[in-house]
């Protein structure tokens, strides 16, 4: 099947089949990177890469079953729990990101959902935040109408809440809580009028429809999500997904490439899992058309790579840093 597209975006498409998208994965890799390329630089800065940092601002003892995650408390992954961090050490966080050079602070609690007076804390978190300077996101699960309403009169720029993989697929690696669920809440936050980061998963052994089915559930939402993080799975000992087979590099940079084709104007963010990827890799990544990533020696719980290696690499491949949301 051949697909037509529009390199320019003029028209964000909003109804792509599962039979396209397996002809875009399926193109001879030079010919999908030479299309993802000329729509990446069609709409963006090709060598410019938005930097985001993330922090734990509650870490451990979630009540969910999501199998990739060492902050669940039914496994037992040698994570110390923490409760909610006082604001004062939030915003020493941000700002040393910030020094780093990260645009973007993004804020993770390990909640199924947060509790209101949760919620009246990571507004007073996010008002600091703003006050360096900096973006602002948070993901602390499933929320209600009046919480996402507290989040958007509070100015808070982005929420995260990914569908982390197709929804076939998803029973497999959590039962706590629907794939509806996340809709409703990806809902909630769009009619708020808070930018989405919408993305998922790959490496948790799914198959190629299914990472061909995770994209099309993102690009056929109502909007694109404005950032789509695509995170490798990071295998932590005691977690269920520990031990599963790792996915081919050829087939992840396959993946981001069709994430740009299919969402132009979205900062694709190369997420989770970089640490155990080449510098080549990598570059093969930003070719594809990713332009955004994670900084900051960890992730949430997890290591990244060092700060010190990143701006070397954005160095060698002549990247600059900087952008924020929508084109
Ligand atoms: N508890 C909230 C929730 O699940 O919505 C927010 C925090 S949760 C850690 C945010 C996201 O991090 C998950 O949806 C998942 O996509 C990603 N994540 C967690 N553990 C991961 C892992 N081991 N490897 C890759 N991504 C992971
Ligand atoms: C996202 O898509 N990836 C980030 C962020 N959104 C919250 C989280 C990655 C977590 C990796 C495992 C850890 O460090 O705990
Ligand atoms: Fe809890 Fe979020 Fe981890 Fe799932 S991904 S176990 S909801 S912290």
């Amino acid at each position: 099947m051949s697909v037509t597209l529009d390199t320019k975006a003029t028209n964000l498409r909003h109804d792509w089949s599962l039979e396209e998208v397996k002809a875009l994965f399926a193109l001879p890799f030079n010919d999908l990177l030479f299309k993802s390329q000329s729509i990446h630089r069609n709409n963006f800065d090709p060598n410019q890469v938005q930097i985001s940092s993330l922090l734990s601002i509650k870490t451990g003892a979630c009540s969910e079953d999501c199998g990739y995650c060492p902050q669940s408390a039914r496994y037992d992954s040698d994570l110390k729990p923490e409760a909610l961090m006082p604001i004062d050490e939030v915003l020493k966080a941000a700002k040393r990101a910030k020094d780093q050079g990260a645009s973007r602070f993004c804020m993770g609690a390990a909640w199924r959902q947060p509790k209101d007076k949760d919620v009246d804390r990571v507004v007073e978190m996010v008002q600091g935040v703003k006050a360096l300077g900096m973006e602002t996101c948070v993901t602390l699960g499933m929320l209600t109408d009046k919480q996402t309403q507290t989040l958007k009169e509070g100015g808070l720029d982005y929420y995260n809440h990914n569908l982390d993989t197709s929804e076939d697929y998803y029973s497999e690696v959590i039962t706590t809580r629907t794939y509806q669920d996340r809709l409703d809440t990806l809902e909630r936050v769009r009619d708020a009028g808070i930018n989405v980061c919408c993305g998922g998963i790959v490496g948790m052994g799914e198959s190629d429809k299914d990472r061909a089915n995770l994209l099309i559930e993102l690009a056929n939402l109502p909007n694109h999500p404005e950032s789509v993080p695509i995170n490798m799975l990071v295998q932590v000992e005691g977690t269920p997904l520990m031990g599963t087979d790792s996915l081919d590099s050829l087939t992840f940079i396959r993946t981001i490439a069709v994430t740009r084709i299919l969402m132009p104007q979205s900062r694709v963010r190369l997420s989770a899992g970089r640490k155990e990827m080449s510098d080549e890799m990598q570059a093969l990544c930003f070719f594809a058309g990713a332009n955004s990533i994670f900084y900051g020696d960890k992730l949430l719980t997890t290591d990244n790579p060092m700060t010190n290696h990143d701006k070397a690499l954005f160095e060698r491949l002549g990247l600059h840093s900087g952008g924020s949301s929508y084109v």
